[in-house]
């Protein structure tokens, strides 16, 4: 009997349109397996919907001067709109806005609060008095006390991915009014992630085949030990905690998201006519729960999450979490404040759907960051789809229209050569397969393309041709091969190019009930059967539209930076703040990076009378074998600090440019010179 799986995509904050980070990322991935698993035939519910909560949607909605709810109606319709036009087929897509998931995460916070899950504390916490309010996670900005980042968020560090709270950041400022954050009591609920610690290691354990990446991430979690989650916040925009004592407190969104794909799931039974049947995804142990989601949710959906349903009880806890990597555009990272990125509808004004299915697909960050270029689209487009795939099935489809009458012809003293080239089908088929039960999605893309690589070479050199002049039975054994491989395609092919399948299906009266798994082999098409005439499925891309899009990019961001093109400039300060920083020359002798931190490099720098370590968060910039010899400006009193278990003392002086690249700041001064 085949299993029951559950699939969900992060729920993507319904305050921004969907780009392609967020494409490859967390949907494409899991639309693929799902599709697959379709094919199959195998019992799964594909789970998404708006994550509608949040300090990311009131900052939006505080940006444009409306109210979160216009934020979120608007953009989980766009986003709902754009998703389906690419061909993510969620089952169901829900939103947290809800009643039923208000309902649902006040439930389950009431029985964890009930059964005495929650440690109630009382503490200081950031205030913005300006504002009137408690500043919790991005409400607040200042420097990562793991990595130095100077932008760090009150819940996340993005440079270094540390989890932080508002209280660790150092120099913190509001992000409503730019002051410095006084400090009040408030009250909250806490998950106290360490009575867990031991569960959740027994659980991770016995998980198999989980990525390197996700694992190794989960697993350094728990080395460090885990603390206390806040799963409430001060803020009126959320669900609200249901309790008497909590006015103007919501859940933690964080609390709230993940049991979103809960109720999703019962939105979705109701709307099947059976209400009930939720619990036999989420309450059955014979479902396989998978989350696809991008690298920096991987504690959320494996510690947080897990933690909260076995506190729970009942549910099923997830099987695999095969999270992905961040995807670059023209090798550069992705910023949407930046206006460097490329949003789905308005790729879908340019282009159709499965080309980029097809492309993103083949650069999945699966193991590490990837990149997206125009230039490869192009290439992918017209060497693969358009002169690999699309040139076999056309060949194929109009030879047959041509000379057999759009018959297919019967398969007779078949040679070695043809044999052999149709029992590739099952080989293909079983790699593909594999390929997808491993969540190794570049991998089924790959192997499905080698099955159209095969059928165009071996319609290439069997030549039919000539064939059809001289050995018409030779001939009509090639397109018997060529025209079950082309069947074989428009089923294997199904999860990647959706739309176009359909189209080919049509073109091989090929049938819903054709789409079967077991109908995959070598005789998917029948002698006599007969095949509509083809038309080309793959237009090639021409340079112009590369260009195209390329100018639009760079428009875009230099719209954008003209906008705020310097930064507002500081208050001033008293000169003799100024003549207590001791600035001096310097020059990089050595430079290596820092184990887990991908944006610091440890420097030793010589300043004339000594050599010191200076911990600087360059690495996006500079690598460390290009920057020895450079002459730097150096803090040289700033109070020594430990970033990343590394001392640093002092700061190297870099200037920041509108696209957030770094420039030294260079002196020709000898080491040791004083800086005034
Ligand atoms: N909305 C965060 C994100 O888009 C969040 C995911 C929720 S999944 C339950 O990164
Ligand atoms: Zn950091």
């Amino acid at each position: 009997m085949s299993k029951r799986t559950l699939v969900t995509s992060a729920l993507p904050y319904a305050n921004g349109p969907i780009h392609l980070g967020h494409l490859a990322g967390a949907y494409l991935p899991a639309d693929l397996y799902v599709r697959y698993k379709r094919l199959r035939g195998e019992d799964i519910l594909y789970i998404c919907g708006s994550d509608e909560h949040g300090v990311p949607i009131t900052i939006a909605a505080e940006d444009e001067g409306v109210n979160p709810q216009d934020i979120v109606n608007k953009f989980h319709e766009r986003n709902k709109k754009v998703f389906d036009e690419i061909g993510i087929s969620f089952d169901y897509y829900g939103r947290t806005s809800s009643p039923v998931h208000h309902q649902t995460s006040q439930q389950i916070f009431t029985k964890l609060y009930e059964d005495g899950v929650f440690v109630q504390k009382t503490e200081e916490q950031l205030y913005d008095p300006k504002a009137e309010m408690f500043l919790p996670d991005r409400y607040v900005k200042g420097t990562c006390p793991n990595c130095g980042y100077e932008e760090a968020y009150g819940d996340q560090c993005e440079s270094c991915g540390a989890s932080l709270s508002p209280t660790d950041l150092l120099d913190p400022k509001s992000a409503i009014t730019g002051d410095t954050p006084e400090t009040k009591k408030t009250k909250h609920w806490y998950l106290p992630l360490g009575d867990f610690q031991e569960r959740l290691e027994n659980w991770i354990e016995s998980r198999e085949n989980w990525k390197p990446n996700v694992a190794g991430q989960v697993k350094s979690w728990l080395d460090d030990g885990l603390a206390d989650r806040a799963v409430t916040r001060d803020l009126t925009w959320g669900v609200p905690v249901p309790l008497d004592d909590a006015e103007d407190k919501v859940l933690y969104v964080w609390f709230d998201a993940p049991i979103g794909y809960i109720s999703a799931t019962k939105e979705w039974a109701q709307q099947q006519g059976d209400p009930e049947r939720w619990k036999t995804y989420w309450q059955d142990e014979e479902t396989d729960l998978i989350h696809f989601i991008g690298k920096d949710n991987i504690v959320f959906h494996c510690i947080m999450f897990p933690a909260v349903l076995m506190a729970y009880g009942k549910y099923v806890l997830p099987k695999n979490v095969p999270a992905n990597e961040f995807l670059n555009l023209e090798g550069k990272k992705l910023s949407t404040s930046r206006g460097w990125a490329v949003w789905l509808e308005e790729y879908l004004e340019d282009f159709e759907a499965d080309l980029l299915r097809y492309v993103l697909g083949t650069i999945l960050p699966e193991t590490k960051d990837s990149d997206f270029s125009w230039e490869d689209f192009q290439n992918k487009v017209n060497s693969e789809l358009a002169d690999i795939l699309g040139n076999f099935v056309f060949r194929t489809t109009s030879f047959t229209h041509k000379y057999f009458d759009g018959v297919v012809p019967e398969l007779k003293n078949a040679s070695d050569r043809d044999r052999e080239t149709l029992a590739l089908i099952e080989v293909q088929k079983e790699q593909i397969a594999a390929a997808y039960e491993q969540f190794k999605l570049r991998e089924a893309i790959a192997e499905t393309m080698k099955l159209a690589r095969i059928g165009n070479k071996y319609f290439t050199d069997m030549e039919p041709w000539k064939s059809r002049k001289e050995d018409i039975e030779k001939c009509g054994n090639t397109l018997h091969v060529c025209l079950q491989i082309t069947a074989a395609i428009s089923l294997l092919f199904d999860p990647i190019l959706p739309h176009k399948m359909e189209i080919l299906r049509e073109e091989l009266n090929l049938s819903e009930d054709d789409m079967e798994w077991d109908r995959i082999n070598t005789t998917i098409v029948k002698s006599g059967d007969h095949i509509e005439k083809g038309e080309i499925l793959f237009t090639k891309i021409e340079d112009e539209q590369v260009e195209e899009q390329l100018q639009k990019l760079k428009e875009r961001a230099r719209e954008n930076i003209s906008e705020d093109r310097y930064e507002p400039l500081k208050t001033n300060m008293a000169f003799d703040d100024f003549m207590k920083i001791d600035l001096r020359a310097g020059e990089i002798v050595g430079a290596s990076a820092i184990e887990k931190a991908d944006k610091l490099l440890k420097l030793t720098v010589d300043l004339g009378f000594e050599q010191r370590t200076v911990v600087s968060g360059i690495a996006n910039d500079f690598s460390a074998d290009d920057i020895v010899g450079q002459k730097v400006c150096i803090v040289a009193n700033l109070a020594p600090k430990k970033l990343m278990g590394v001392e640093s003392n002092g700061m190297i002086l870099m200037a920041e440019e509108d696209d957030g690249s770094l420039k030294f700041v260079e002196t020709n001064a000898k080491p040791g010179s004083v800086i005034n």
